[in-house]
């Protein structure tokens, strides 16, 4: 399969002033591009692997040819990680009363959970992401490093933050912090919502 780089959902400047414009354009133009490019160079000296999804590589990279396991780990994690990056930033959601009682169950306050997901984001060493995912029948804060995804541990991504440095360092340098915390106002928290319904309600399947 082929990928594309994906349409952004809103203009470069949509997250301003927490996530400023040119990171964004730079972001997205160059470094998500180059994943989608390198995958798409990897990928296409195994034709065999057509027929799956970049989710079910990922799932299951023991079973992708050694010569592009790696670049399918990076660059296929970039380009899944990413894409649903975009997807989970929006200004001005507030999280429904609905999801509130989620999040309150499974962390016993959204304050307890703000801070174990900020405090991921912060001790990843290096680049990597910090997640809210589900993990068989509950939800968990991880980080994971580099571009891999929760998904080569078995846990469906539901919310994440990109915390490489090209993410933030434009606006913040190596403020790592200022980046998280700006973060909280700009999680499309419908689109969270969404993708819990959808993957709980898979699970029950
Ligand atoms: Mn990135």
């Amino acid at each position: 399969m082929k990928y594309n780089l994906p349409k952004l959902p809103y203009a470069y400047d949509f997250l301003e002033p927490f996530i400023d414009a040119k990171t964004m354009e730079i972001h997205y133009t160059k470094h998500h591009q180059t994943y989608v490019d390198k995958l798409n160079e990897a990928l296409e000296k195994h034709p065999e692997l057509d027929e799956y999804e970049i989710e079910d590589l990922l799932a299951d990279l023991n079973a992708v040819p050694e010569d592009i396991r790696t670049a399918v780990r990076n660059h296929g994690g970039g380009h899944l990680n990413h894409s649903l990056f975009w997807e989970l930033l929006k200004k001005d959601v507030k999280i429904s009363s609905a999801f509130s009682k989620v999040i309150n169950k499974e962390f016993e306050s959204f304050d307890k959970f703000k801070e174990e997901f900020t405090k991921a984001a912060l001790s990843r060493f290096g680049s990597g992401w910090a997640w809210l995912v589900i993990h068989e029948d509950h939800l968990d804060v991880i980080s994971t490093a580099n571009q891999d995804s929760p998904l080569m541990e078995g846990k469906i991504p539901i919310l994440g933050l990109d915390v490489w440095e090209h993410a933030y360092y434009l606006k913040h340098m190596s403020n790592r912090k200022a980046y998280v915390d700006g973060f909280w106002n700009v999680i499309n928290w419908d689109k969270v919502e969404e993708i819990y319904n959808k993957e709980i309600k898979n699970k029950k399947k």
